[in-house]
């Protein structure tokens, strides 16, 4: 057994602290995994997941070489050499014959890794590619535009510090997202002085800490969040002079809400009106509040406009600034950046948007909404894409209805697919490139948000690359290579300045930027080609971070300063000592003092209109679910939740699960006995976009008239043998494209309406 040595838990955005101990045969297993207590944010916490951890580093489905389809549909093995030539040449005429702008790209960092997005930008930089989607753009480009609309800026729910507590739609018993979960569950519901709200139809594992569980019905959220402003405006107090002096357009907010009916929409919502009635009490007369939303409701019915009317709940009783509330926090890399709208009418609605040339579809946070990639390639338009690089993402299991991408990724001129495993998106793919592990190589995920300390963590390697794979910094090198993007020597200078030292390098480099254009579309590659090989064995994957380091201590100078790194230096001393802080390290501390100074509005004010969702209220009073039921699909099926053993689509092993419910669908025990379903049965569930066979279990936690199946599951994995594992449903053979929201696009997932029938004995 090797010693202990110290990285990230990749299972998650949270991405634990953990420590590693490795054996095996090989030495290469990953044997053992516990907390890390001098990880800065974690503090020793993790999950039962971060075990299992071995499952995915030791991957049969690994691959070990690059892949390229035949004429017959099948793969074989190719070299390096081949595969970059071939990609390089295929993509080079798709910009010629068409404009870099029809390559596509999709990914560029699963839940532990970003680093290959930060060097994607550079071959999407020499190529010319433009329209960029990922994960994110099907679940959190609304709430971005919610915020970016709203305040300008994306901000941070204090939940550790306030004194009540709400999650909407989001179950982090189950599905962590947030620090050290489990204890902060436990702390709060132990503390007399702090309450915790939860918004969800099914009486969750979290629920069970709740001062509050509101059992909204499912898709109904936007009636149960408008009856809980309502009756806050009309019952309630409000900070009226907080109002007046941090916010535009309250007067607008109050007038609307002064004549919702609560009773009306609470009843609608499936609600107790007394409950809710009660929830805005506490809501209104907490010293502070901070709410989280996720999935539950991001991927519902009204998901764009319920993330709005979750912010203004926040924002109308003046939760926002103070300790415990929100704040704006300060990260090395924007995940998700700041969405720019551009110009407002008098009502505050958008002029214009930036869209995806084809379908139209609205670009928000630079990222294009993953359920429109399909539709925009399968067409005949001039515009339309002919080629697409996934990267660390596996969209033909993650985006909905699966058979249309599938046939979409065929129909293109080129394909790439960059992963570590053979997965259901590199099956349809032109090439195959295999990357080293997040454990392979130096790595980082840029999801980090903390308030007021922010950190990062830059993780060493704990082994070393599969043979025949790469870290993706070195693939996209060799890719710009092939490019030819460079003439020989343009990039002398730079080596020789990384010889001589950092300082001499920083002043290099920074001349270089402004001096040559086209370094600036590259940068992520320049660094890694110039300052790499400078940088100790192995760590030159790292370089990006260096120019990160440069960046945001020149524009945040002050923050970093107080993390102790200040000077002409302070970048370059943070690279250092993220470098060697294998636990991480706090690399800014902000200040709620400079809260609304951040707000990039005039007199920064925060808006409290947004025209579009504004308008779209007005909708609610006609009582009409937006997604229903029917007689021949009777229930709301959640296409995917987040349970013990679930971890998107990291793990391919069904062998990680333990527990039959692992994989199960599952029912509430009245529907059961209502159409005579026993526990363990095999069942078909159908919707109208597919069917699947799955084995039930009962959940009495569920709302009755719901099913659930975990997200995840149904991936391709064979045994030694061969033989294919049932790894359950494939969940996005039961989705549509067309089931989404109509201002982002984000899917409804978790109402898909469905019907269930017995399998044939
Ligand atoms: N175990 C595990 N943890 C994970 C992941 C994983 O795969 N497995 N994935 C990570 C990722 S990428 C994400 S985005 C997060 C997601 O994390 P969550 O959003 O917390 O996870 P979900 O279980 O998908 O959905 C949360 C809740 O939504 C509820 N819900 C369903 N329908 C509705 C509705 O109409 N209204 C409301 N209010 N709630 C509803 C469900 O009952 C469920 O409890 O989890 C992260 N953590
Ligand atoms: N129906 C339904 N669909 C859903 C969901 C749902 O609840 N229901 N959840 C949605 C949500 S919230 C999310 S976030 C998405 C996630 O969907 P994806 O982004 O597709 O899933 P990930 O697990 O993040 O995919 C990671 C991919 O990266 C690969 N990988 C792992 N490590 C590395 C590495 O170091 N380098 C490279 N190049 N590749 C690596 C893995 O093999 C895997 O193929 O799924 C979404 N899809
Ligand atoms: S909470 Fe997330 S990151 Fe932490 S151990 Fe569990 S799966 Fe891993
Ligand atoms: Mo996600």
């Amino acid at each position: 057994m090797s010693e202990w040595k110290q990285s990230a838990c990749n299972l998650c955005f949270v991405n634990c602290g953990i420590e590693v101990q490795l054996g095996g045969d090989s030495g290469r297993e990953i044997a053992k995994v516990r907390g890390d207590k001098a990880h800065p944010k974690s503090q020793g916490y993790i999950c039962n997941k971060a075990a299992r951890l071995g499952f995915y580093q030791n991957n049969p489905a690994r691959l070990t070489q690059p892949m390229r389809r035949c004429e017959d549909g099948s793969y074989q093995p190719t070299s390096w050499e081949t595969a970059i030539a071939e990609i390089a040449a295929k993509l080079q005429a798709v910009k010629a014959n068409y404009g870099g702008e029809k390559i596509f790209y999709y990914g560029g960092g699963a839940q532990g890794n970003h680093l290959c997005g930060t060097y994607a930008s550079s071959t999407l930089g020499a190529l010319g590619v433009k329209y960029k989607g990922s994960a994110l753009s099907q679940e959190k480009t609304g709430l971005s535009w919610v915020f970016s609309r709203m305040i300008g800026a994306i901000p941070h729910a204090e939940i550790e510090h306030a004194q009540t507590v709400m999650f909407l739609g989001k179950n982090p018993f189950m599905s962590n997202g947030m620090n050290r979960a489990r204890n902060f569950l436990r702390d709060i519901a132990k503390d007399p002085a702090r309450q915790l709200i939860v918004i969800d139809p099914r009486r969750t594992e979290t629920a069970d800490y709740a001062d509050f569980h509101l059992a909204v019905k499912p898709g109904r959220d936007a009636w149960c969040m408008a009856a809980i402003i309502a009756a806050i405006v009309q019952h309630q107090t409000l900070p009226m002079e907080w109002l007046r002096q941090r916010t535009r357009g309250y007067e607008k907010i109050i007038d609307k809400f002064s004549r919702i009916r609560v009773a009306e929409y609470a009843g609608f919502a499936g609600l107790d009106t007394e409950q809710v009635r009660e929830v805005a009490r506490v809501i209104a007369q907490s010293e502070s509040f901070a709410a989280e939303e996720d999935i539950g409701i991001q991927m519902a019915p009204h998901s764009t406009l319920v993330s709005y009317l979750n912010l203004l709940l926040s924002l109308l009783t003046g939760n926002f600034g103070r300790p415990g509330t929100m704040a704006i926090p300060v990260q090395l890399v924007d995940i998700l950046p700041v969405d720019r709208f551009g110009e407002l009418d008098e009502n505050d609605r958008e002029v214009s948007r930036r869209r995806l040339p084809v379908t139209g579809a609205p670009i928000h946070s630079n990222l294009y909404p993953g359920n429109y990639l399909a539709d925009e390639i399968l067409n005949d338009s001039d515009q339309r894409p002919r080629a697409l690089i996934v990267e660390s993402s596996n969209p033909v299991h993650s985006l909905a209805q699966a058979g249309k991408l599938r046939r979409a990724i065929r129909s293109l001129e080129c394909s790439v697919a960059i992963d570590v495993a053979m997965t259901e998106t590199a099956r349809e793919c032109d090439y195959v490139l295999p990357a080293s592990t997040q454990y392979e190589k130096w790595e980082a995920t840029y999801f980090p948000r903390n308030f007021p300390d922010n950190y990062f963590h830059l993780r060493p390697p704990l082994l070393a690359p599969l043979p025949h794979t790469l870290p993706e910094a070195e693939i996209h090198a060799r890719l710009i290579e092939a490019l030819e993007y460079f003439e020989n020597g343009e990039l002398d200078a730079l080596h020789s300045a990384a010889a001589e030292g950092m300082e001499a390098y920083q002043q290099a480099f920074f001349s270089a930027v402004t001096t040559n254009p086209k370094i600036k579309k590259v940068v992520s590659y320049v660094l890694y080609r110039t300052l790499g090989p400078a940088l100790a064995e192995g760590q030159a994957v790292t370089a990006a971070i260096w120019g990160l380091c440069q960046v945001f201590a020149m524009t945040y100078p002050g923050y970093v300063a107080k993390a102790g790194f200040s000077g002409a230096n302070a970048g370059t001393d943070l690279f250092q000592k993220l470098v060697n802080s294998p636990s991480g390290a706090v690399i800014a501390v902000a200040d709620h003092a400079d809260t609304f100074a951040r707000i990039p509005f005039p007199q920064n004010k925060l808006r409290l209109v947004i025209g579009e969702l504004f308008e779209e209220l007005d909708q609610l009073q006609h009582l009409a679910p937006l997604v229903d039921t029917s007689e021949e699909y009777p229930f709301a099926l959640v296409a995917g939740s987040r349970r013990a053993y679930t971890a998107n689509c990291a793990i391919r092993n069904p062998g990680w699960m333990k527990g039959r419910a692992a994989t199960a669908l599952t029912i509430h025990p009245e529907d059961a006995a209502r159409l005579s379903i026993p526990e363990g049965a095999r069942v078909v569930v159908k919707t109208q976009a597919g069917q699947a066979e799955a084995d039930v279990a009962y959940d009495e936690r569920l709302h009755p008239g719901t099913l659930s199946i975990p997200n995840g599951q149904g991936m391709l994995f064979e045994d030694e043998q061969g033989n294919a594992l049932d790894s359950g449903v494939y969940a996005n053979e039961l989705t549509s494209t067309d089931h989404r929201d109509k201002f982002i696009g984000t899917p409804l997932h978790k109402f898909v309406p469905a019907a269930i029938l017995l399998c044939q004995m």
